[in-house]
């Protein structure tokens, strides 16, 4: 008996030895991690239960981290760690574009499949980056709603997250381009403002945007944390109507500022899709699948087939799909979805 039990345990240790894959993770014991922005962002929650559901539906485990600031610094801790905890895969939620690349390519080098979601790091730092819509197409939406909400002229603002998020800074950019555009000559963009997806600092950058710019017509944030501050501010002070807020919100936190007209409409997509989207990526790029180069395609579970292709910073990125527009008429039917 004490024979069978002791060859027992030395296959074991053999079967787990042969099926050891890359990252030390086994076949049915992979480990995927997601490395979100920071805490306490309702967004990220929302990411991150939907990497976490389309992780655990392939049968891996999925871990989940995200630092209490929304710093480069904080990422690289948390990355070293799970560096050492010989992961399957990192995907990561870039607090920064270029920072990350000296510890995501020690990541790389060890065999971790390492791409960036929702704010990409660079194209160096990873195989692919999962997008949630069309970055340009983002700044130019958002270009046309503060020129529709300003009535054709006047001053706007922007209300970012930090000055290192590559996915805000991007969407900035593209506005940039937008806002040159000759039939933008009469809007005229006076501060970006950064209250780095932290509510309070968020709270007090909106009120310093209405105190230097008494005549400031729109706030633009393209950041759920920011626009749900802005819309608490507007409502506070009792500005709505006379200062209008659009951008990228969580309807669940902005049903009510546009219900009472602060937000007369803005857009997103699903974040849940986001991260759902993400561990397929993870999944597919583990089992080699694919590797991250354009014209690859692989199954996303519920999403169904995607592909990969060129993204503008010269990497590779898979898009979710078009950002869609929330106003009174549809709010209701999204707060309780996310
Ligand atoms: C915030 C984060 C996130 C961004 C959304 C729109 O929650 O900055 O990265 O995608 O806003």
């Amino acid at each position: 008996m004490k024979k069978v039990i002791v060859l027992s345990l030395v296959l074991a240790l053999i079967c787990s030895a042969v099926f050891a894959g890359p990252g030390g993770g086994q076949q049915g014991g992979q480990r995927h991690a997601i490395v979100f922005k920071s805490t306490g962002n309702p967004y990220g929650e929302r990411q991150m239960a939907g990497f976490k559901t389309g992780i655990e539906e392939q049968g891996f485990e999925a871990i989940l981290r995200a630092p209490d600031l929304p710093t480069a610094e904080a990422q690289i801790q948390m990355i070293e760690q799970l560096v050492a905890q010989r992961v399957t895969s990192i995907c990561i939620v870039g607090n920064d574009f270029d920072a990350l690349q000296p510890v995501l390519t020690r990541a790389k080098n060890q065999g971790i499949k390492v791409y960036s979601l929702d704010s990409a790091v660079n194209p160096a730092s990873r195989l692919t980056h999962v997008n949630q819509a069309d970055s340009e197409k983002i700044g130019q939406t958002l270009v046309e709603a503060a020129y529709d909400l300003a009535g054709g002229s006047g001053e706007i603002a922007i209300l970012s997250a930090t000055s290192q998020a590559s996915n805000q800074n991007l969407w900035i950019d593209y506005m940039k381009k937008e806002l040159a555009k000759p039939q933008y000559s009469r809007l005229n963009l006076v501060k970006i403002a950064y209250g780095d997806d932290l509510r309070d600092k968020s709270v007090s950058e909106t009120e310093a945007l209405l105190l230097s710019y008494p005549n400031l017509k729109v706030i633009i944030a393209p950041t759920t944390v920011g626009i749900a501050a802005a819309g608490k501010v507007l409502t506070d002070k009792q500005l709505v109507g006379r200062v209008k807020l659009t951008g990228l919100g969580l309807p669940s936190e902005m049903a009510e500022y546009i219900d009472n007209g602060a937000c007369p409409y803005m857009y997103l997509w699903n974040p849940i899709d986001v991260g759902y989207l993400g561990a397929y990526v993870g999944g597919a790029l583990s089992a080699n699948k694919i590797t991250g180069a354009s014209g690859e395609s692989f199954s996303a579970g519920r999403l169904g087939q995607y592909s990969i292709v060129a993204a503008p910073d010269g990497g590779t990125e898979v898009l979710l799909g078009p950002p869609f527009k929330f106003d009174k008429g549809n709010i209701n039917d999204w707060k309780a979805v996310y």
